[in-house]
């Protein structure tokens, strides 16, 4: 009863010291505890891996406490919780990050030094959490930090891959893919809730039963998996509140296949077993472009089905019917990678909690909301109706029904116009009949959002006119933003303090919109000295690993001049290597004389291309091909160097980051949904040089157009000069030379003539700009180009003018905090209200 209750809340109480302390003595000896009990090693002898192991238990110990306190809270106040689902989560290293959000990190470091370690290098021990490609999947983990440090209660969903992305090795400059077993030392940051599981079911048929009258379908499910719970503790920076990001790994059912076991052939039924773990085994590492396998499919459904059993169960914990579904419940669908969640809700709805269609439809259409984080109408995913209906055969009836209802109101409001109602239709009916995920997502979506104003203009103009045309109201744009907390705090700290010195504060770090008090200091010349003092110590960190890396030393003085993304066609890293060479071969004919008056650069290229793609490994190559020739070439020394920086991650990214002076963002106008890594430059203090596309257009409304290096063809532009412009590249000669400059003609035959070796491998890279009619229009943007980078050069002769823009990038930076994004999501789009946890 009652009272046996009290009596042991008062024996736990009175056992318990109170919470952990984070004086650094008490951490000391939690560090001591873990080295021998956890990671049983002597306390006398350990090494820096050890201490890491150590202190990341340490620290996990203290989020365990403000998890449970968090969720404690949550359930008492009963607020409208937000699930966040993502395919995709780059959360890079945790260690520092949570010490800084826990504010604990010169207790930390205190604590680590009179053990005789270094808090630098043991942080630098922990592996990056990759289970993601690229810009969406850091975007996630950036908002799960802003939703914890703005007290929402969020929750966020994922899948656990045992595989991250690849890492990237270079041979001989070609790109080789070895599989990230990220997991192999041990994860202090997730805590494996072995009895959160559910069943999730695939194949099968469907069956019309008979219901107290009724006709009910029912999916007898062919094959059963287990979902297994991982959490992963996320801490807000300045408050108590700790939410989860709960990951799902595939286990096989502990239910027994009798039949199996009873053939006698017990070693194949337990391997046959085994192959339900593969469907969390690995992250696709493709980047906007999808590919209908069963594998990929089957992972989407696992997440999908396990994350709204979870959710569902939570729900239905604390109420006995649906009505109240959207005031409790948000669901938000990160790209259309979870968008079977829809089918799932109204099968879960309707099948096994007997709702009829329509109310079941009208709740289903209050509870999800939708990003995309595409550009153009090609890539935008699709899942073949033959494999659907093999796995998922009762969805695949239901997204039938959808469909029919949809084209039923669709009708009314538009008529029997059957070209825009196939255009809008869920189903396409084509070589491969299909489900446009896109399409459905809108549907039933109550908001749409674009990732940056430029985007959502787009979507409304071209890629999803149709749609506006019917639901203006639903489209909104919430353009992306990343967390300070990472992109300055953890990876920059010099610029932290100086940042905090010069504003009399350390509140920018909760509310960005401060740094604009940056602005006042702008023309002091003492601000300017410290300035570059820390943009000097971040670039001789870069330098230094610059040479462990490549053995390329470069010279500290050359301006570090920096493109780090995935390599894609549209993305243009083309560009910026016939850049490259067009500067070689300047420096080349050039008198000693002019030489001495060249800015020296840095070129620092990074990042990896989907394994299957072709053309963005042959670029990869072209780069490598290009550094030799450049780097030995004695007549050049210090004023021209390219490196190639392997294995680009989230790790990798905070080194480059604050160490470049300059960094480019080349997308053709129209491709870049938004772009993130153009923001942490700028938060930085780096210049950009960019083209007007995705988000800069807003970077460019923040800080002004003077400072940054613009350049290249807008977004308006570019259909004409793809009709009207150069049509065929083959006798560029003769093309005009407003259209395709000669330069750029005669850099693209000393690739193909094989300046650089390798002829024949980089001649379908070559035709790729010439047969395809350039069809990213590097030779139309080549002189704008160049000359945006001779205005680069110019502006970093005069260091003060350069330093003012620098200053002013980092001051203009606040609007592109994941918080302020955050912020509009939760207000307009999900409805949530922050719920603080009390200390
Ligand atoms: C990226 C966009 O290309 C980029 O512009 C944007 O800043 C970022 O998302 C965040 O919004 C995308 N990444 C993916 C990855 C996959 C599929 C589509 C996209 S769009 C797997």
């Amino acid at each position: 009863g009652l009272g046996e209750h009290r009596a042991k809340a008062e024996r736990m109480f009175s056992l318990m010291d109170g919470f952990l302390k984070n004086d650094p003595i008490s951490l000391q000896k939690d560090i001591l505890h873990h080295v021998e009990y956890t990671v049983a090693r002597s306390r006398f002898s350990f090494d820096d891996f050890e201490a890491y192991q150590a202190l990341s238990h340490t620290i996990r110990d203290r989020l365990i406490e403000r998890w449970h306190d968090t969720h404690i809270f949550f359930k008492r106040t009963k607020p409208k919780r937000l699930y966040f689902l993502s395919l995709e989560f780059l959360m890079g290293r945790s260690l520092s990050n949570s010490v800084i959000n826990l504010g604990i990190q010169d207790q930390c470091a205190e604590a680590l030094n009179q053990l005789g370690f270094e808090f630098e290098v043991v942080a630098e021990q922990e592996g990056d959490a990759a289970l993601g490609n690229g810009g969406l999947a850091r975007f996630s983990a950036c908002q799960m930090d802003s939703l914890a440090t703005l007290d929402y209660p969020a929750w966020g969903y994922g899948l656990r891959y045992e595989y991250g992305l690849f890492r990237q090795i270079i041979v001989d400059g070609f790109q080789h893919e070895q599989p990230d077993y990220w997991l192999n030392f041990g994860n202090p940051w997730e805590i494996a809730r072995i009895h959160v599981t559910y069943e999730v079911k695939f194949y099968g048929t469907v069956e019309e039963v008979e219901m107290n009258g009724d006709k009910q379908k029912i999916w007898i499910p062919g094959e059963t998996v287990e979902a297994v719970a991982y959490d992963n503790p996320i801490p807000g920076y300045g408050t108590r509140n700790t939410i989860n990001l709960r990951l799902w790994a595939a286990k096989p059912s502990s239910k027994f296949d009798l039949e199996a076991y009873n053939t006698g052939d017990y070693i194949n039924s337990v391997v046959n077993r085994q192959r339900a773990e593969t469907i969390s085994n690995v992250l696709y590492p493709d980047d906007r472009s999808h590919q209908g396998k069963e594998l990929r499919l089957k992972q989407q459904y696992f997440f999908v089905s396990a994350s709204l059993q979870d959710i569902m169960r939570r729900f239905k914990e604390e109420h006995t019917n649906f009505d109240e579904l959207p005031e409790k419940v948000a669901l938000h669908l990160n790209d259309t990678h979870p968008s079977l969640s829809i089918a799932e809700v109204m099968r879960m709805l309707v099948d096994e909690e007997h709702l009829n269609w329509n109310k079941a439809w009208d709740i289903v259409c209050k509870i999800f909301s939708f990003t995309t984080h595409t550009m153009v109408a090609e890539g935008l995913e699709k899942i073949p109706v033959d494999l659907l209906g093999s796995l998922l055969p009762r969805h695949l009836e239901i997204l039938y029904e959808i469909n029919h209802h949809f084209m039923e109101e669709l009708k009314e409001r538009i008529g029997l116009d059957y070209s825009r109602l196939s255009q809008m239709s869920i189903v396409e009916e084509g070589a491969v009949k299909s489900i446009r995920m896109a399409n459905l997502s809108i549907v039933c979506s109550h908001t749409v959002n674009g990732v940056s104003k430029l985007h959502l203009e787009t979507l409304k103009t071209k890629t999803f006119k149709d749609f506006y045309g019917l639901w203006p109201e639903k489209f909104q744009c919430k353009t992306n933003g990343v967390t300070q907390r990472r992109w300055i705090v953890v990876s920059n700290p010099s610029l932290r303090d100086l940042i905090s010195k010069w504003l009399g504060t350390e509140a920018w770090i909760r509310d960005p919109d401060i740094l604009s008090g940056l602005r006042d200091h702008v023309d002091n010349a003492d601000f300017h000295l410290e300035w570059k003092m820390v943009k000097r110590i971040n670039k001789m960190r870069l330098a230094e690993y610059i040479e462990a890396m490549s053995g390329v030393k470069v010279s500290l003085d050359a301006m570090f001049d920096v493109q780090v993304k995935r390599i894609h066609e549209y993305k243009r890293q083309l560009l910026n290597i016939f850049g490259i060479i067009h500067r070689y071969n300047c420096l080349k004919n050039m008198d000693k004389d002019s030489r001495r008056k060249v800015v020296p650069r840095v070129c620092i290229i990074g990042g990896k291309a989907a394994p299957g793609y072709e053309m963005a490994k042959k670029i990869i190559k072209l780069c490598h091909a290009v550094a030799e020739k450049i780097n030995n070439d004695t007549d050049i020394g210090d004023l021209l160097k390219l490196v190639f920086i392997p294995d680009y991650n989230v790790s990798v990214a905070e080194l480059v980051m604050p160490g470049a002076d300059l960094s480019q963002h080349l997308s053709t106008a129209g491709n870049e949904a938004s772009g993130t890594g153009n923001m942490k430059f700028l938060m930085n203090g780096c210049l950009l040089l960019a083209t007007e596309d995705g988000s800069t257009v807003e970077i460019i409304e923040e800080i002004g157009a003077d400072n940054l290096f613009l350049f290249g063809a807008k977004v308006d532009e570019v259909a004409d000069l793809r009709e009207n412009g150069v049509s065929n590249l083959a006798p560029l000669q003769n093309a005009s030379p407003l259209k395709v400059p000669l330069q750029f003609v005669r850099i693209l035959r000393m690739v193909r003539d094989g300046y650089f070796g390798h002829k024949d491998y980089f001649k379908t890279l070559c035709d790729s700009v010439e047969a395809a009619n350039d069809y990213y229009l590097l030779g139309t943007d080549f002189m704008s180009y160049l000359e945006a980078q001779a205005a680069a050069d110019k502006t970093f002769v005069n260091q003060e003018k350069w330093t003012r823009m620098s200053i002013l990038s980092v001051a203009g930076s606040g609007r592109f905090s994941s918080d302020r994004t955050i912020q509009d999501y939760a207000e307009s789009t999900w409805k949530i209200n922050p719920c603080r946890c009390p200390l």
